[in-house]
């Protein structure tokens, strides 16, 4: 069976496209989700591509991946900075994650420069836009040919 990776996005990143391009850039979710798939399908592999703006509703995905997919793409927006209850879903779910951001978070608030997220993630990209989503896909693509 086809490998598929499940790529999650936090809150407000629907509404990318709209405010701060010269921190986010230009680019909507239903571009990026296109790209990715482009991506995907050059890879050989499938992608549920999913937006929320509920900390609950994440976690259950997360809990789900486990038994339909084979690695976790997330960028957690805000739920970064504050989700205990993500990262606690990431570390249970035993799949290989990456971790996303459009910005470079480390150039940015005090308080964007911790990430909950990043411990239970095997790599992180970050500071380079659209392009970090395309990255962490050829990431998880290679590190699952590995195992
Ligand atoms: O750089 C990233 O990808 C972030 O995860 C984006 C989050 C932010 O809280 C993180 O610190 C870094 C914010 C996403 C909200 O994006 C919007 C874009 C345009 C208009 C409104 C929100």
């Amino acid at each position: 069976m086809a490998l598929k990776i499940l790529i999650v996005n936090g809150p407000n990143l629907n509404m990318l496209g709209t405010r701060e391009p010269e921190i986010y850039g230009t680019k909507t979710l239903a571009d990026i989700e296109r790209a990715c798939a482009e991506k995907a399908e050059s890879l050989g592999i499938g992608i549920d591509f999913r937006q929320s703006n509920c900390e609950g509703e994440i976690v259950s995905w997360i809990q789900q991946a486990r038994s339909s997919c084979n690695a976790v793409i997330i960028n957690p927006a805000a739920y970064s900075h504050t989700s205990v209850a993500i990262l606690d879903a990431l570390l249970a779910c035993g799949l290989p994650v990456i971790e996303v951001h459009l910005s470079n978070i480390f150039r940015r608030d005090e308080f964007r420069r911790h990430s909950f997220v990043s411990q239970a993630a095997d790599g992180i990209v970050c500071g380079l836009g659209e392009q970090g989503y395309l990255l962490a896909l050829e990431a998880a693509a290679s590190l699952l040919s590995k195992e």
